[in-house]
């Protein structure tokens, strides 16, 4: 059916370009993500726009180059080329403090991670937050018209469609949650739960990456809302709230397979995987791959090469572990510790098994270029995913794709979103099991070939039919379409022991 769409609006915290200093000024790129890739051809075909915070545009931090008049011109720009447009919503330093810093990184990644202790409850980060979701809005309602559908991204930016309905803007809007739904129990512990759940019933739509988020949410509505009734039972069910109505969903996000897999083939990747196998002397890979970031369990899983080489000391200097962390959030405290934690970590693994010729973990702690990347992924042997939460997880994804050879295997934390598609043939663990890591390590290291392939294939069929513009796709439309029947009842595997 096609839809009665105008055009997409994309409306997320960053936008989707990276801002660069060149020698003849700032030049801008757009961003190589899955999501970037997908949504692009959309944005592109419907002449769409995407509005967000640049990133550098906060007065006291940027330079002169990146002030707002520059910054319009890069914008025309980009729009000339990409095919669609950049607005930005220019934020002060007290702002990104507040909104970004504070709520949405110090209350809602930890809450929604099920790691409430760590959470700061400051009343000062809920009103900037709302102040910012205000002033987002108010860019939104200028730059959108009535036909238009809005897709409106993560956790940033739960109170969208709230204050564009306070404004009486009235647009078609989409909302997709990128980490998980805590369970009721957990989402209770926030201060301000009554005010964020409302605020979550007010899109037209709500997205989530599994069943079982979908169902956290709703048992807190639930709770919060009594008078929510639910309906229908596939992956998108109606919410009646008496004088209204919208709808929730599970789409589970996903990546460009093609892309991925075709560059693991491309000669000079392939070359790159393979000089890295030769300077380790062709011993088994162990690959980790995430943002620096406490919810990835890091930690344990260094500590599970410990046990792993404690307890089977016939894989001392056969196997390699390489851990690649992305710098992230690098101005918060809690994670200059963790950094701190991790070198620490490897330093005592390295110094109790180094031997001349062999040291057991490789630790790069920086952003890769994607054939890089794309090289490392198709070098391992046992792709190693163990976050103690995850919305989705891609790196379990790109992992698959890239190995075309179809002899790896990957091991997936069971609270990774992902685990929920992948389970049946991914090797699951709990990421908090430091001895069950180093067991499932030891058993994926000893597979018969035969098994793996068998389990690998599968892995790489279901990524590739699920790809990301089947994601996209279904999100819109299951925005646009009219009735419950556009979605019958699916057989969904979802994961319980959240
Ligand atoms: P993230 O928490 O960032 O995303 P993830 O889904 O794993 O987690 O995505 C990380 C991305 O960063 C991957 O695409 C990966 O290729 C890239 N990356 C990792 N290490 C890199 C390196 N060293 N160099 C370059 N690139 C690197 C949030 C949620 C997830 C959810 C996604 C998408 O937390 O659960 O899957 O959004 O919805």
């Amino acid at each position: 059916m096609e839809p009665a769409l105008r055009r997409l609006v994309v409306v997320s915290n960053r936008l989707p370009v990276a801002l660069r200093r060149e020698e003849d000024g700032w030049k801008l790129k757009q961003g190589s993500g899955g999501l970037v890739t997908a949504m692009a051809p959309v944005l592109k075909n419907r002449g769409g726009m995407w509005i967000g915070w640049s990133g550098a545009s906060d007065p006291g931090r940027g330079s002169k180059a990146t002030d707002e008049t520059d910054m319009e011109t890069l914008f025309a720009d980009f729009t000339e080329e990409a095919g669609y447009e950049l607005c930005t919503v220019p934020l002060t330093r007290e702002e990104v403090d507040g909104y970004y810093y504070g709520f949405s990184n110090e209350i809602i990644w930890p809450l929604f991670h099920d790691l409430q202790s760590r959470c700061r409850f400051h009343p000062r980060y809920w009103r900037t937050y709302l102040d910012v979701n205000f002033k987002f809005a108010e860019v939104v309602a200028r730059r959108s018209s009535p036909e238009d559908y809005l897709w409106i991204q993560d956790y940033h930016l739960m109170h969208q469609a709230f204050f564009l309905k306070s404004m009486g803007v009235r647009r078609n809007t989409g909302f997709f949650l990128h980490i998980p739904f805590p369970p009721p129990d957990i989402f209770m512990k926030l201060p301000w739960r009554a005010k964020l759940i409302q605020a979550l019933t007010e899109f037209d739509l709500v997205g989530f990456q599994t069943v079982q988020d979908r169902r956290n949410f709703v048992g807190s509505l639930h709770r919060l809302m009594p008078e929510a009734k639910v309906e229908g039972r596939g992956a998108v069910v109606a919410v009646n709230m008496g004088n209204r109505s919208f709808r929730a969903g599970a789409f589970p996000i996903s990546i460009d397979y093609a892309q991925f897999s075709e560059m693991a083939a491309q000669p000079e990747v392939a070359r790159k995987a393979f000089d890295l196998k030769e300077a380790l002397r062709h011993r088994k890979i162990i690959l980790g791959v995430d943002r620096l970031d406490y919810t990835k369990g890091i930690p344990e899983r260094i500590r599970s090469i410990q046990t792993l080489l404690r307890r089977y000391p016939d894989l001392k200097g056969k196997v390699n572990f390489i851990q690649i962390a992305v710098p992230s959030r690098e101005e918060v405290d809690e994670y200059k510790e963790l950094r701190t934690e991790i070198e620490q970590l490897v330093g005592r693994v390295n110094g109790e098994f180094s031997f001349p010729g062999w040291v057991p973990v490789h630790y790069h702690y920086r952003s890769l270029p994607h054939d890089d990347l794309v090289a490392y992924y198709a070098a391992a042997d046992v792709g190693l995913v163990t976050p103690l939460r995850d919305g989705m997880n891609l790196v379990a994804k790109e992992y698959c794709a890239c190995n075309n050879k179809g002899d790896g295997v990957l091991i997936l934390s069971e609270f990774a979103g992902a685990a929920a598609q992948l389970q049946r043939h991914a090797y699951l663990v709990n990421p908090y099991d430091v001895e069950g890591i180093a067991k499932a390590l030891h058993r994926a290291l000893h597979w018969q070939l035969e098994e793996r392939k068998a389990h690998m294939s599968r892995l790489r069929e279901q990524i590739r039919r699920n790809n990301i513009f089947r994601w996209v796709d279904s999100f819109l439309r299951a925005g646009i379409a009219k009735s419950l029947e556009d979605f019958p009842e699916v057989e969904t595997v979802h994961f319980n022991r959240v």
